[in-house]
């Protein structure tokens, strides 16, 4: 597959690269550490990283703004989306190649060209393993593409504490952190939080419900965001808090947007991407997200991962 996918960058002009709605550190970081990549390894090549700039990532980078007409003739890439839906900027179909590289189930084989690889930790961890592979043929890697796929590997990883790290992760890890950028100054970017959403985290820890089973779930109406004054894509930054509880097996965030109520979904070991699928989204077998449509299908979602955990 790398082998494939190097000869069709080295032979585009143009190669523009996408990534996942909703982005996260690491749909940043496999995005634009290749676009780093791309750059730097031929400088003649005209390429992009395009989609909707997220202000909470902002440090990560800011994207390209391209016209339409860029698209003609162009080889795109997407990394890190599962499916077609997802891409953020349905450009993506203008091209006149694509290609898929991704870490998710391939739920969704779209594309002339596809690497996934379910064991990798995030799709940063591949592209740094293409980057390896490709170092003697010719790909070079700059300080600020290490940067960012390292911060995507940690984002993934849950800074190397999810079964997805791997002594493989750990090894790229250690080879990343040799290039020089500030990891301090990016880990403080990554996980400070406002005085607002800390005290939410605080709201999540007084109210979340945990039943003898180990199913645990809350519910963030637009009201109590409003109240907190948080975004819902900040509330679902502390997703992750409720993992440290003791017998907790999966947890459920409900944070509720305005045309829908978004589901996170958790689980230390039970598959709960299958529940994902029944209430319209999808994702990995041990972190997925949904959307639902009303408080009532809330109750079924719950149901249903009591129901995995069984
Ligand atoms: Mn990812």
């Amino acid at each position: 597959m790398k082998e494939q996918i190097l000869e069709l960058i080295e032979q585009y002009e143009t190669i523009i690269v996408h990534r996942h709605v909703r982005p996260d550190p690491d749909a940043y970081g496999s995005q634009c550490g290749l676009v780093e990549i791309l750059k730097s390894s031929y400088p003649d090549k005209k390429v992009f990283a395009v989609g909707q700039d997220e202000p909470t990532l902002a440090y990560m980078r800011l994207l390209d703004q391209i016209d339409d007409e860029t698209y003609q003739g162009a080889l795109v890439i997407v990394c890190d989306t599962a499916n077609e839906e997802r891409i953020c900027d349905k450009r993506y179909a203008n091209g006149d190649k694509l290609i898929k590289i991704d870490h998710h189930p391939n739920e969704d084989p779209y594309g002339d060209v596809l690497w996934v690889d379910t064991t990798a930790s995030s799709c940063s961890e591949m592209i740094y393993e293409f980057y390896l592979w490709g170092k003697d043929k010719g790909l070079k890697l700059t300080d600020e593409a290490a940067r960012l796929l390292f911060a995507g590997i940690v984002g993934d990883t849950g800074r190397f504490l999810y079964p997805s790290t791997t002594d493989k992760t750990f090894a790229y890890a250690g080879e990343l952190i040799h290039y020089d950028f500030s990891r301090t100054e990016l880990f403080d970017k990554m996980y400070e939080l406002d005085p607002n959403i800390v005290k939410l985290n605080g709201y999540i820890l007084q109210h979340f419900e945990l039943q003898e089973n180990g199913v645990a779930h809350i519910k963030l109406t637009k009201e109590l965001l409003a109240e907190y004054k948080a975004k819902p894509s900040e509330a679902s930054l502390l997703v992750g808090t409720l993992g440290d509880i003791k017998g907790i097996k999966a947890w459920i965030f409900f944070i509720e947007e305005n045309d829908q109520i978004r589901v996170r979904l958790r689980s230390k070991g039970s598959v709960i991407n299958v529940v994902a699928r029944k209430f319209n989204g999808g994702g990995h077998p041990l972190a997925a997200g949904a959307s639902i449509y009303s408080w009532d299908e809330a109750e079924a979602v719950i149901k249903a991962v009591n129901e995995v955990c069984e």
